[in-house]
């Protein structure tokens, strides 16, 4: 069995205090600033001996070697972020040169009806990244909770993982959890997958059937009007090709028009 070191819980005072940014564009509620942050329990190689923790004034940082998926569990209560779309983590990476590209970090929130929600960040350069994430479309889910969603006025749990992906066990990274929030970015039209773009994915959904009016001709017309909307909070995803997407997207729209008689 993996040692756990156990401090006692310090629950945060960061921690479940909403705020919201008044003139700021968005939306935002702060989950923690990670500023002399202390952790509930510390699982798999952050609990090793070899780990090492530091709760500094501005970050929570944590140099490990390791495999998988590293793992640590911080209570939060009472945070109430109802109206927020997206969760958005500051984190900075450092290590080695051959660490780059691979490093993972990983957020999970809980609710209290026990929907678990697993927000993943795979292949990051090193360095300092803000990365985002819709609440709607976590990475995985690891159990759907008694009510299907994240309540995000009801937020019990907060865990941090950092997948070290093919770095594996060459040598020690570091991981600066710097703040957490969620936030709001605005969706235009057409952007179903809610990342804060119109893109290719968005065409994808809207082929699946995935869209508001699954399969309409507004909802494609919404998402061409739209097409190339970009959200700056939000990291690009390769997508595919866009322009042979477009083509696609007219081709669709005429036989659906045909089909209809519209
Ligand atoms: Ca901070
Ligand atoms: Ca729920
Ligand atoms: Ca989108
Ligand atoms: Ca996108």
């Amino acid at each position: 069995m993996a040692m756990y070191k156990i401090r006692t819980s310090l629950l945060l005072a960061a921690c479940g205090v909403a705020t919201m940014h008044a003139g700021a564009l968005q939306g935002q509620t702060l989950i923690t600033d990670f500023n002399t942050f202390f952790e509930n329990e510390l699982y798999a190689s952050w609990a090793s001996l070899d780990a090492v923790i530091d709760s500094g004034p501005d970050s929570y940082s944590v140099t490990a070697t390791g495999y998988g998926s590293n793992y640590t569990y911080i209570g939060a209560l009472g945070i109430l972020g109802a109206g927020n779309t997206h969760v958005e983590l500051d984190v900075t990476l450092s290590g080695p040169p051959e660490a780059d590209g691979l490093l993972g970090p990983i957020v999970t929130l809980v609710d209290a009806d026990g929907s678990n929600y697993n927000f993943a960040w795979y292949g990051q350069l090193l360095g300092h990244h803000v990365l985002t994430q819709s609440v709607s479309a976590p990475t995985w889910i690891s159990a759907p909770g008694t009510t299907p969603g994240l309540d995000l006025d009801n937020l019990l749990h907060m865990h941090l993982q950092l997948d070290p992906g093919g770095f594996g066990t060459m040598g020690a990274y570091t991981v600066a959890f710097n703040n957490l929030n969620l936030i709001e970015v605005p969706t235009a039209p057409g952007d179903f997958d809610e990342d804060g773009d119109v893109d290719g994915a968005d065409f994808l959904i809207w082929q699946r059937g995935g869209s508001p009016l699954p399969g309409s001709v507004d909802d494609l017309q919404a998402w061409q009007a739209n097409f190339g909307t970009t959200a700056p909070l939000i990291a690009a995803a390769p997508e595919p090709g866009a322009i042979g997407l477009i083509l696609l997207a007219g081709l669709f729209a005429l036989r659906l028009r045909r089909f209809t008689g519209a």
